[in-house]
């Protein structure tokens, strides 16, 4: 592989680490609120993210390329409220689908068509993310209290499927 590309998928693949502990910095700080079902959510949120730093990891070894594994920011761990968490979160999915794009133009500049295919889950899959978190931030915006509390409950269904074994 092209080494700016295999570079690049090593920046990213740390990234998704570094998101995966954004999402677990939330996870604690709606467990103050006392929201539970919201701290299940950012905890699978967490996983999931890993299971995207993974599926690179798994790539770059597949490829015959190395993996390094850097450090990363400290995390925002206060928020003024729930809503601003899901604002941040949105905001961030939106840099790492840029990232994303930005992947698939270096696949394209350097003509690894294998790469291109590989990088196609990632398109679809921050087209999901960024819906997620939007219809979210909706659903926030719109209830009170009481909506609250139901809407926790919802939360606490969500379960971990990893999305990168997912049919
Ligand atoms: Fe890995 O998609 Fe969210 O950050």
């Amino acid at each position: 592989m092209d080494k700016k590309l295999v570079n690049a998928i090593n920046v990213q693949l740390n990234f998704e680490i570094e998101s995966a502990h954004i999402y677990l910095a939330m996870a604690g700080y709606v467990a103050t609120l006392g929201l539970d079902g919201f701290e299940n959510w950012f905890m699978i949120q967490y996983e999931e993210e890993l299971a995207h730093a993974k599926k690179f990891i798994r790539y770059l070894n597949e490829r015959g390329e190395r993996v390094h594994i850097t450090g990363f920011e400290t995390p925002q761990n206060d928020f003024d409220s729930l809503l601003e968490a899901f604002e941040i979160s949105l905001n961030h999915e939106k840099k790492v689908t840029s990232r994303i794009n930005n992947l698939m133009k270096i696949a394209g500049e350097t003509n690894d068509y294998a790469a291109i295919s590989f990088l196609n889950w990632y398109v679809d899959e921050q087209v999901e993310e960024e819906d997620t978190f939007s219809s979210l931030i909706d659903k926030i915006k719109l209830v009170k209290d009481a909506g609250l509390y139901m809407l926790d409950k919802e939360m606490e269904s969500r379960v971990f499927v990893d999305p990168t074994t997912e049919a």
